[in-house]
């Protein structure tokens, strides 16, 4: 595509915090979006590899590194294409951190100590200032690169209207800086639950710790079938649509998000069957969505030279526009 037509398109700019191993959620409520939506758009997707210092007893130098290769190989083999989308590491763009401190000024701390993320992972001893200040960094991220959408997932969406509130704080104490972008979150999936626990959120850190809280992108099918055929339902047997409990209902919503079918087709399908029937067939769905994802992912993972490739040019090209809005907002800061 050339530059010129994507540049008459909106633009989309997401990201994912390289903190550990991606899963089913993260595919469905983002990536599987992003790559279905690219010739919509025109597109910036990033590793936060900044945002995954935040909790310092969890920083492993080696690790962090490898996983921003597995997260950048990934990103390819479930279809972002790097001609459509600029793929890039958040620390190679080093406006992101000069923003974010601009953005760590204007923000007032009571902001930043409301959201839901901070109070939840707050509760360790001594956490960081940059777990507080994390949504500052993720207002930059976004506003850097102006975009018209922020496709992610429901979880985001406090972190969303923060980010559009800085905006609009910044641009009326120095001038309208940042155009103020709306999220964009699929109306079904858009919040994939913990299949060890369907009323937590599946998550990357969860699933270090929790053996069958995910389905891991580049788990072997063997495991998958293990982690959905224990997954937690509740005391019920089978599928009844007028009284779904939180575990059945999150199988439903996987199975129909990854076979792209609406709840009245699934009823149709599963209605009076067994838990075990829902999850056979809900573990086949997955199995065969992760292989395919996983076919690709190995013919390039040992390709270092092409994603650090992949990871240079996307940095010159996401710098081109997040160099130009930082000088903007250091000018009317007076920072030049
Ligand atoms: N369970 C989910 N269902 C749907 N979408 C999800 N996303 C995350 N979890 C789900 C979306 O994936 C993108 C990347 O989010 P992230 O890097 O914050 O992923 P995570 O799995 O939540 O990772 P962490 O590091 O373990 O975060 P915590 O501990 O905060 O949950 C986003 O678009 C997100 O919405």
């Amino acid at each position: 595509m050339s530059s010129e037509a994507a540049a008459t398109r909106p633009r989309v700019l997401s990201g994912i915090t390289a903190t550990g191993k991606l899963h089913i959620g993260n595919y469905i409520g983002a990536l599987s979006v992003w790559a279905r939506e690219q010739d919509r758009f025109e597109n910036y997707f990033f590793i936060a590899d900044l945002h995954a210092l935040t909790i310092p007893e969890n920083i492993q130098p080696d690790a962090l590194r490898e996983r921003v290769t597995e997260i950048v190989a990934l990103y390819v083999a479930c279809g972002l294409d790097v001609d459509k989308s600029v793929l890039f590491l958040q620390s190679r763009v080093p406006a992101h951190a000069s923003l974010a401190w601009i953005f760590n000024c204007v923000t007032p701390i009571g902001w930043l100590e409301r959201m839901t993320q901070y109070k939840s992972k707050s509760d360790r001893a001594n956490p960081s200032a940059g777990l507080l200040t994390y949504p500052s960094l993720m207002a930059a991220d976004i506003l850097l690169y102006q975009p018209d959408f922020v496709p992610v997932g429901d979880d985001q969406r406090q972190h969303i209207e923060l980010t559009r509130n800085i905006a609009q704080r910044f641009n009326s104490m120095f001038g309208e800086a940042f155009s103020i972008p709306e999220p964009m979150i699929r109306t079904s999936g858009a919040r994939i639950m913990g299949l060890d626990d369907p009323n937590v959120k599946m998550s990357k850190s969860l699933a270090e710790s929790r053996d069958g809280h995910a389905v891991g992108l580049l788990d072997p099918p063997n495991k998958i079938r293990k982690t959905i055929m224990r997954s937690v339902t509740d005391s019920g047997t089978e599928v009844r649509g007028d009284g779904l409990g939180a575990g059945v209902e999150n199988l439903l919503v996987l199975h129909e998000a990854l076979t792209d079918t609406t709840r009245e087709d699934s009823l149709a399908e599963f209605e009076g069957k067994g838990y075990g029937v829902l999850k056979k067939a809900l573990a086949e769905v997955v199995i065969e969505h992760v292989s395919a994802i996983q076919e690709r992912y190995n013919e390039i993972r040992a390709d270092r030279s092409y994603l650090d490739r992949i990871l240079a040019e996307g940095a010159e090209k996401a710098a081109n526009i997040a160099d130009e809005t930082a000088r903007n907002a250091m000018r009317l800061t007076g920072l030049l």
